[in-house]
């Protein structure tokens, strides 16, 4: 049926190359569930996440056993009443409204309710097993432990790996468990150089992959640069997808032989002389210096990024995002400084960097979200 080649959505098919075959469910593909949410819900929502802002996490389960013994699909409570709760968080943090101890509070309660609705379902002993885990260098737990709920759910044996496990311990864990693929998730395009450390790692197991999530923006082009498996926006595809792909590593592998990392990261003596030219233009507060460090961190591991997927769309919406991050919180607005220091500092290491800056200093004027 689906020839050699897998893995990336054409009009008429989500997930495999050259088919024209049409499969019920493409609509949902150009459809971002993630985002939607339903007002059907947004009194529980609003229960929720007073009770995750307070950290109890028991409260907030209950509410939501609530709304399973009414009738309400599992998924549905993942993806279109917790996640985009987690949204929503996000857009106040950026906004002032929240401070990051409300962003701490309702994610550490929220992955408690995720952890006890997963833990209520058990594993099917011949359950089809994958293995799931957010790229090297994500911090972001949450996306791995809720599609891990929802796979799980479905009936799928899981085995979750977390966030920030090194490349070479994956390889490891997926020669031991030899699962059917593996789920890689990344938040931030600053992590793809490490998502691309993951892809490989998984190759060299045998292990096929699919990959997902903010880091990887809105279409197949990053995942397949890199050289993934898969490519998906919307977990509830997953399933579908793992039933019937005929994943080819080779092949898959074969379009990421010619990456050339630039690993700027690794210049910690530039990066750190970035981060002092930027604060001695600017009046900032101890705690703003520290921030500017992870932002300096931030923008040079997402210009790694760009040239590793030859785009500038990674750096250009990083720092879109952070000038309306400081707008909306009035910070110290140091984003054009972030970016003029870039090319000063490492524009001559790399001359790749250039045309990336520039790009992100016209940038295109996008609100975060
Ligand atoms: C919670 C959170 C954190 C927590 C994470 C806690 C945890 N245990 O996960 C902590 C505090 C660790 C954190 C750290 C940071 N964060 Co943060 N974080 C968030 C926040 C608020 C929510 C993310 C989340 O959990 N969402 C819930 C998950 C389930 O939803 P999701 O990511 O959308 O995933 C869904 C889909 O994408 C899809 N999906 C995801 N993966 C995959 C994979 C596959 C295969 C498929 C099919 C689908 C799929 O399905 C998921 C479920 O529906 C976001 C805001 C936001 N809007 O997302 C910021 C956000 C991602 N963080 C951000 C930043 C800047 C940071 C920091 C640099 C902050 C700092 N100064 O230190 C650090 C970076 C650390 C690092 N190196 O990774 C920025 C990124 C900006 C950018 N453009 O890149 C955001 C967008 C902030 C914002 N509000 O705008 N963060």
């Amino acid at each position: 049926m689906h020839g050699a080649g897998v893995a990336v959505h054409e009009a008429k098919c989500p997930t495999v190359w050259g088919c024209s075959a049409n499969h019920g469910d493409a609509t949902l593909a150009n459809m971002d569930l993630t985002e939607g949410r339903s007002d059907r819900h947004l009194g529980t929502q609003l229960g929720v996440v007073t009770a995750l802002l307070d950290g109890d996490a028991s409260l907030a389960f209950h509410q939501v056993l609530d709304l399973l013994s009414a009738g309400t699909p599992f998924d549905e409570i993942l993806f279109d009443v917790l996640v985009p709760i987690q949204t929503d968080v996000g857009r106040r943090w950026v906004e002032g409204d929240y401070g990051i101890g409300d962003e701490h509070a309702v994610s550490a309660a929220l992955e408690t309710v995720v952890a006890l609705l997963a833990g209520s379902f058990d594993q099917p002993e011949d359950g089809t097993h994958i293995v799931i885990s957010a790229a090297e260098g994500d911090t972001h737990s949450l996306p791995s432990k809720v599609i891990a709920a929802y796979l799980t759910f479905r009936g799928f044996r899981v085995t979750n790996l977390g966030a920030t496990l090194p490349a070479e311990e994956l390889q490891e864990s997926l020669e031991l468990h030899r699962p059917a693929a593996l789920i890689l998730t990344c938040t931030m395009a600053g992590n793809l150089p490490g998502a691309r450390q993951c892809i490989a790692a998984a190759h060299r197991a045998g292990v096929p992959v699919v990959a997902g999530g903010r880091g990887f923006g809105s279409d197949d082009r990053r995942a397949r640069r890199l050289g993934a498996d898969a490519w998906l926006s919307n977990p509830r595809l997953l399933d579908g997808l793992l039933g019937r792909w005929e994943p080819k590593i080779e092949e898959a592998e074969a379009a990421a032989a010619d990456l050339d990392e630039a690993n700027l990261s690794d210049r910690w003596a530039d990066v750190g002389a970035i981060a002092e030219a930027v604060a001695s233009a600017h009046d900032l507060t101890k705690t703003q210096l520290a921030a500017l460090r992870i932002d300096v961190n931030m923008f040079v591991a997402t210009l790694d990024a760009s040239i590793l997927v030859e785009d500038s769309q990674p750096l250009i919406e990083v720092a879109d995002w952070h000038r309306a991050y400081v707008v909306a919180g009035d910070r110290p607005s140091t984003t054009d400084s972030i970016l003029n220091q870039l090319t000063e500092v490492l524009g001559a290491v790399d001359p790749r960097v250039v045309p990336h800056v520039a790009g992100a200093l016209e940038g295109t004027g996008a609100q975060p979200g």
